[in-house]
């Protein structure tokens, strides 16, 4: 299997934190995206254009993070992170949506203000995507009570999400305000699985 990955996206980390924790990562082959033109993306091997990707050795070539984390982890004997049916999997799979269009409402902003030419970039929206951060980060302060003590696709989203707040918006500080959610994040992401997938300027 090859996985086309960046170094800093939130979303490759997903799937190499669940490949930790599935045992399979060793079973990976890993490559860089190209970022040499910003009109065609950073992945051939996806049409979007996105990292990550998955090539399995049948040909097929699997995007995007969420489809590879659940391949994974239909693979391993080692965990199970995806319930099967039900209020449950609809549960895990809520959090794991909330946590990942809280990364990308983040991934846009730092697009948007660090990779678009000057000038280029829209005030209004960033503040849009902000508020949907910020309101993201009051709801998991509400809930993480509900999920605390959880290993599954939702809580390693969550955990991803806040490690690319630290990496590109630490100066937001998410924590201020958030005890529970600082003490939960604290707490779980010493897993070595994210302790070796910490982004390399952080
Ligand atoms: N929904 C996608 C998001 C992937 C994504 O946004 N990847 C970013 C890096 S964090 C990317 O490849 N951006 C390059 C581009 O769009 O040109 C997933 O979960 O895989």
């Amino acid at each position: 299997m090859k996985l086309c990955y960046s170094p800093t996206s939130p979303f490759v980390r997903k799937v190499v934190v669940t490949a930790m924790e599935a045992g399979l990562f060793d079973t990976i082959e890993t490559y860089r995206g190209d970022v040499s033109d910003i009109f065609k993306g950073i992945n051939p091997a996806n049409p979007l254009g996105k990292v990550p990707s998955l090539t399995l050795d049948s040909g097929d070539t699997l995007f995007d993070s969420v489809v590879i984390c659940e391949y994974l982890n239909e693979l391993s004997d080692k965990v199970d992170l995806f319930p099967a049916k039900g209020i449950d999997r609809a549960r895990v799979m809520t959090l794991h949506a909330l946590a990942d269009g809280m990364t990308d409402a983040a991934y846009q902003r730092r697009m948007d203000s660090a990779a678009m030419p000057e000038g280029e970039g829209s005030p209004t929206w960033n503040a849009r995507l902000r508020v949907a951060m910020e309101n993201g980060l009051d709801h998991l302060e509400k809930t993480v009570g509900s999920f605390k003590d959880d290993l599954n696709i939702g809580t390693i989203a969550v955990a991803c999400a806040l490690g690319y707040f630290d990496f590109r918006f630490s100066h937001e500080n998410w924590r201020e305000g958030r005890p529970q959610l600082a003490a939960w994040y604290e707490s779980f992401s010493s897993r070595p699985s994210l302790q070796e997938t910490v982004p390399p300027e952080a």
